[in-house]
Parts: C-alpha cells; structure tokens; sequence
C-alpha cells in the first residue's frame, strides 16, 4: 500500500492527495505537523518538505513526480495523456504553472506585504491570461480531465484565502474552477483545514 506525507494545507501535498482519489485505489495519508517535523522526513526528503510517498522501498519527494508515478502504475483513470507530443506539451504547462503561478505563493504566504502584494498580481494577470482557454473547453488540455488540472486546483481554492481577486474577464476560469471543486475526488481529499479556506 502507497502510504503519502501530507501536509494538511499544503497546496502540494493537496495534488498528490486528489490524484490518489481520482485513482480510487488503497492508500494511507499521514498528516505531517510542518512545525514540528518529524526527524524521519528528512531522512526521506532531504529537502525536509511534503509531500513524500512511500511505497515499499521507494520514496519519492516533489508533488509531480509522485503524481506520475502513482499514474504510471495505476493507469485508470489516465491523467497524463497517452500521446507522447501530448504528454511533452503537458508537462511544459506543469513546468510553466510552476515558474508563472507557484513560485510566488511563496511571497504571499511567508513575504512582506509589498513582496505579497506584487506576488498577489502576478498570480492575478497570469490567471487572467489563461482564462479565454476555458471559453473552448471543459479543462486545461481538452475536455478531458488531467494531469495539468490537478496541478493547477489547489491554487484555485486558495484564491480568497490568498487574498486574489481576479477580474471580470476571468470568469470563465472561475467556472472552470467550479467544475474542478465538484469533482468527487476533489471534494474527499480535502482536509478540515483546507474545507476551511473557502466560505
Ligand atoms: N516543490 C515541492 C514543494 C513542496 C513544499 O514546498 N512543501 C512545503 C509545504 S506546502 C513544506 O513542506 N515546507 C516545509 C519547509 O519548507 O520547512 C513539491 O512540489 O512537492
């Protein structure tokens, strides 16, 4: 059995935690206090971070790497596309999503407030930008649910509570949103915490 080192509001643990549901398959998830860390996680990630699943003798640190394996080896339902030009594309938009979207909530959540501010329009315009995508589709790819929709939803659900507000323009995003929120899987890996985060 896969067991996954969670944070219980880390949007990076909260990935890892929807792909496990949406495969519907036996795991284990052990809520990791970020505060008081248990010794063993940075014998298991030396970067000290969540997520980290194990499994038998692996262990793996980085949200979408644990991500592509857990889809390599429970291929149903497939959330990386089969394609391989498909699958390249997709994951230059995981690696986008990082540089353009992650790599500032960090600012928000441990930055001055100038540093969070500017973080705050960054995240804000880069969202904006994407939101015309969803006047043609269901999600990110296609009509398909995948790979880059997990990435993405646990940044979507912690709008309000990052203090984003996205303009007009963006509602089609904000529907898009909505559709991810309804999903089964999504709703059943949320923890307390996060189900907190969203009136
Ligand atoms: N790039 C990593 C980011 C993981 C990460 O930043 N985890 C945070 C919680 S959301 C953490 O464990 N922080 C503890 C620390 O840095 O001390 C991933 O995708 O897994």
């Amino acid at each position: 059995m896969m067991t996954l080192y969670s944070g219980n509001t880390c949007p990076y643990s909260q990935r890892c935690r929807i792909v496990l549901f949406e495969k519907g398959m036996d795991f284990e998830v052990i809520d990791v206090d970020l505060q008081n860390k248990p010794d063993d996680l940075a014998l298991m990630n030396p970067y000290n971070r969540v997520p980290v699943l194990v499994e038998r003798d692996l262990v793996l640190y980085e949200a979408n790497i644990i991500n592509e394996y857990i889809d390599e080896r429970f291929p149903h339902p497939q959330l990386m596309p089969a394609d391989p030009v498909m699958r390249a594309r997709a994951r230059l938009f995981l690696f986008t999503f990082e540089q353009d979207l992650f790599s500032h909530v960090n600012a928000i959540e441990h930055g001055s407030k100038s540093a969070a501010d500017k973080a705050r329009i960054i995240i804000r315009d880069n969202l904006t930008q994407i939101s015309p995508i969803f006047a043609k589709q269901q999600y990110m790819l296609n009509d398909d649910f995948s790979m880059l929709d997990v990435a993405i939803a646990p940044l979507l659900w912690r709008l309000e509570h990052y203090d984003i507000q996205l303009p007009k323009q963006a509602v089609n995003l904000l529907k898009y949103a909505e559709r991810l929120f309804s999903r089964t899987a999504f709703i059943d890996a949320l923890t307390p915490n996060e189900k907190a985060m969203r009136k």
